[in-house]
């Protein structure tokens, strides 16, 4: 059988940290690899609806996400979390629960100016407008990861290209 883990993605809104999560999803699930993806849709919707986006909701909100992902690694089960995850210390707090192999922390490194510019969802042009207060990259802070163990460049890399590099360096 294959290793369970947690393969934690951060980084900016409009990164594409869940384009690629479900990207290597479909990879790993052709390979027989039973995974869960955790992201805004499912948690933010449901468990942590009661969470915004001030300091201290961001931290409680990634702490609630690692106690969900360390109980489905207990499962048996290849988790992949979809989250900015802003802060060091909070993706310090998710690592310290799991083994040295058990967590994969993946930066998505997509420069603010291009993931500005996809804004898919319209939310940089309402954060500059001054109509979403707290947004990542405008007026909350990113603290890019200094060593990751792996970290992919949508500027440059295709998806496919970026999934057959993850899966690489994936040790299942
Ligand atoms: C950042 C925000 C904000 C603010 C709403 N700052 O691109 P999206 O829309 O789909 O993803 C973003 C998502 C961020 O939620 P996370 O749970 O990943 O954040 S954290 O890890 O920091 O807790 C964005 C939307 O929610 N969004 N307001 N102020 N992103």
């Amino acid at each position: 059988g294959h290793k369970s883990k947690v393969i934690w993605f951060t980084g900016l809104s409009g990164s594409g940290k869940s384009t690629i999560a479900n990207a290597l999803e479909v990879e790993l699930h052709s390979r027989g690899i039973r995974t869960y993806i955790l992201d805004g849709d499912n948690i933010r919707h449901g468990l942590n609806n009661d969470l915004g986006f001030t300091d201290a909701d961001r931290v409680e909100n990634i702490r609630r996400i690692s106690e969900v992902a360390k109980l489905m690694v207990d499962a048996g089960i290849v988790v992949i979390t979809a989250f900015i995850s802003p802060f060091k210390a909070e993706r310090n707090m998710a690592r310290a629960l799991f083994e040295d192999d058990e967590f994969v922390e993946v930066f998505v490194d997509t420069p603010l100016a291009l993931a500005e510019s996809r804004d898919p969802k319209g939310l940089y042009k309402k954060a500059r407008k001054g109509e979403l207060p707290n947004f990542t990259g405008i007026d909350s802070p990113y603290e890019a990861p200094e060593n990751p163990e792996m970290r992919v460049y949508t500027d440059t890399q295709d998806l496919d290209v970026i999934v057959k590099s993850l899966m690489a360096q994936m040790d299942l």
